[in-house]
């Protein structure tokens, strides 16, 4: 019976999304040489980042989750979704905190969570229809960066869109706008957005997020050179490159670099090339950007959407908005 409360489909990029191949050709070929940040997330990477998310320095994840758990009957309450689709849902962990007070309301609205982990996507589907008897969810197996035009959602019923985990913050500006128009493009006058980012502050807090005291961080900035290593029968000298992270205040974000610590040349086969890094050259891992309260409403208000409700961790920490046409 649990099974009928949840199915699956496969959703078609509307634009081409580019492979790793392609992405690793670009970004290393460029300078400074990068590589995109999505490609952490292999089962390691994945395992890293949860490690991370338990660090004392790492407050965004758990910030985050505080603003849910205190405040997500206020956000069912002013979203009266139908339906809710989660960006990235991963695990879907911090979902249900909403999930708990559509219960706590005895509101019942269906789950559409979208990622392109479908494994992660049916475990997390199957533990919450069991969790939470009202509960349909329909998991979107596709990548959210190839557009939302293709999305299966019924054309009724009031909809939340959900975009957690600060993940909008890994877009340079363009990108982000690009995505946020997206979403205003799906969405009708009385849906709403629910939209967590980190924020600014001082350069030794978020610095330390993202270098932890014990390595972890730093490990799961090499992995990336591990997934290459595999996918593209690269031979990065993982071990040797060294972790950097740096909050640029120009640009209110914090950089996260693998330097090489001695010039060496690296083959990268399936891309009949190589590299040759200097001593010392780095390559641009991450960017992970953080607002103002100002900006985080500017960058919405140009994708035509406006702050309903803000909810904002002790001293600005984070930030948790409830944003609409
Ligand atoms: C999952 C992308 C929000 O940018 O803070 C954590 C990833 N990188 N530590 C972030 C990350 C280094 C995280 N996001």
């Amino acid at each position: 019976e649990n099974a009928a409360r949840l199915t699956s489909a496969a959703v078609a990029p509307a634009t081409p999304v580019s492979t790793l191949a392609e992405d690793v050709h670009a970004g290393l070929l460029s300078r400074p040489r990068s590589l995109p940040p999505k490609y952490f997330y292999d089962d390691r990477g994945s395992e890293l980042f949860e490690a991370i998310c338990r660090t004392r320095e790492y407050y965004p994840s758990r910030t985050e989750a505080a603003l849910l758990a205190a405040h997500g009957r206020e956000i069912i309450e002013y979203a009266r979704c139908d339906h809710m689709l989660e960006l990235g849902s991963g695990s879907s962990r911090k979902t249900r905190h909403l999930l708990d007070a559509c219960d706590a309301l005895g509101h019942a609205c269906s789950y559409w969570p979208f990622d392109v982990s479908a494994q992660m996507m049916l475990d997390a589907g199957a533990a919450l229809v069991h969790d939470y008897e009202w509960l349909s969810v329909h998991a979107l197996i596709g990548d959210y960066t190839g557009g939302l035009d293709n999305l299966p959602l019924p054309s009724s019923g009031r909809r939340l869109i959900v975009f957690l985990g600060g993940t909008l913050g890994n877009f340079e500006p363009g990108p982000a706008q690009q995505m946020l128009e997206q979403i205003a493009s799906l969405m009708r006058d009385d849906d709403q957005l629910l939209l967590g980012v980190d924020r600014v502050k001082d350069s030794a807090t978020l610095e330390a997020a993202y270098d932890d005291a014990e390595g972890i961080t730093a490990e799961f900035n090499r992995n990336v050179l591990r997934v290459l290593n595999r996918e593209l029968g690269a031979d990065f000298p993982v071990d040797s490159y060294r972790h950097r992270a740096v909050f640029d205040r120009e640009h209110n974000r914090i950089e996260m670099r693998l330097g090489a610590q001695k010039a060496h040349r690296v083959t990268l086969p399936t891309l009949d090339t190589a590299i040759d890094m200097d001593a010392g050259e780095e390559i641009v891992t991450e960017f992970s950007h953080k607002f103002t309260p100002g900006s985080l409403a500017a960058m919405l208000q140009a994708a035509g959407l406006e702050v309903n409700r803000h909810f904002e961790a002790d001293g600005g920490a984070y930030s948790l908005v409830l944003a609409g046409r």
